[in-house]
């Protein structure tokens, strides 16, 4: 178990605030397997960057390496199971009913875990979407074709994933930005804190008054502005702040 030291003056916080936010990217899933996004590249995929497969670009040029990718990532995610980490957001959320988590994953592990209020700004690996009619699909004829055929109109599926490029849904960003806003601790684990729209929540709660809180074992954008910062890993700080709080 590593060492490290809570600020007493954090845990004071930590009690007397009423209204949560929590943003989370790959790092809060790597302790159950998901490679984190930067190093979704094992094997075969270590020749690719992740930036240049996740983009309509790619997918246009070559939709049967992209569809590819998400396969082997689907399999991944369905053989993970929350960890630790997962598991102290869930006990958050039950101890705070003014809690919003918004996640940068597309694992859906918060909701497997239990998370029941949980934005997904880059949508979700498990669903799959028309790649012309931009419409969700769930059941489709598998022809060993990849990738598979929208059963409405021939087009090709894809998953239905926020890609770099393409903008994220309004709605989300909204709660996201507005939950940011307004609440009085911010917590921020397992993110670079590069990609945005959603790297630039953390200093929204900032710039509005409240306590942010940055858990990561590498340093990032955020690490010199926030107020706390515990370079580890999720799945053992997580747990621990829960505890005291
Ligand atoms: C958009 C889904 C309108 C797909 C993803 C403003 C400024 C600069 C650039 C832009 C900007 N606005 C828009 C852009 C362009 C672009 C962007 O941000 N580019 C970056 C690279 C500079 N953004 C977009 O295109 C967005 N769209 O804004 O539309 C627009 C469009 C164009 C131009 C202007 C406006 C769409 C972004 C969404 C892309 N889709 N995912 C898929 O997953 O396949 S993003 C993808 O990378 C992930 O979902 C994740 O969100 C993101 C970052 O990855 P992280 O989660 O942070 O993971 P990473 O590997 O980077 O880091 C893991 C961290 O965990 C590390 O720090 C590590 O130390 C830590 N860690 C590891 N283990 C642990 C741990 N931490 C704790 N515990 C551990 N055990």
């Amino acid at each position: 178990m590593a060492v490290f030291e809570i600020p007493s003056k954090l845990i004071e916080a930590l009690r007397r605030v009423r209204e949560v936010a929590v943003l989370t990217g790959s790092g809060i899933s790597a302790e159950s397997g998901v490679p984190t996004f930067r190093d979704a590249r094992a094997g075969l995929w270590s020749k690719f960057r992740p930036e240049d497969l996740a983009t309509p670009e790619a997918f246009q040029r070559n939709s049967t390496l992209v569809w590819e990718w998400y396969a082997w990532r689907r399999e991944l995610v369905a053989k993970a199971q929350p960890n630790a980490g997962h598991l102290a957001l869930v006990e958050l959320e039950r101890r705070r009913p003014r809690f919003t988590l918004i996640t940068q994953n597309v694992d859906g592990l918060h909701q497997r875990a239990g998370n029941r209020k949980v934005i997904e700004l880059h949508g979700n690996i498990t669903r799959t979407k028309c790649f012309e009619e931009d419409v969700a699909v769930e059941t489709w004829t598998e022809t060993g074709e990849t990738p598979p055929r929208c059963p409405r109109c021939g087009g090709r599926l894809r998953p239905d994933v926020v890609w770099f490029g393409e903008t994220l849904s309004p709605e989300a960003v909204e709660r996201a930005v507005t939950a940011s806003r307004s609440c009085e601790l911010f917590l921020s684990v397992g993110t670079s804190t590069l990609v945005h729209p959603a790297a630039a929540l953390p200093f929204e709660a900032l710039h509005h008054g409240a306590t942010v809180v940055e858990i990561n074992p590498d340093p990032t954008p955020l690490t010199n502005h926030a107020h706390h910062v515990f370079q580890g890993l999720a799945g053992g700080i997580l747990p621990e702040l829960v505890r005291l709080w």
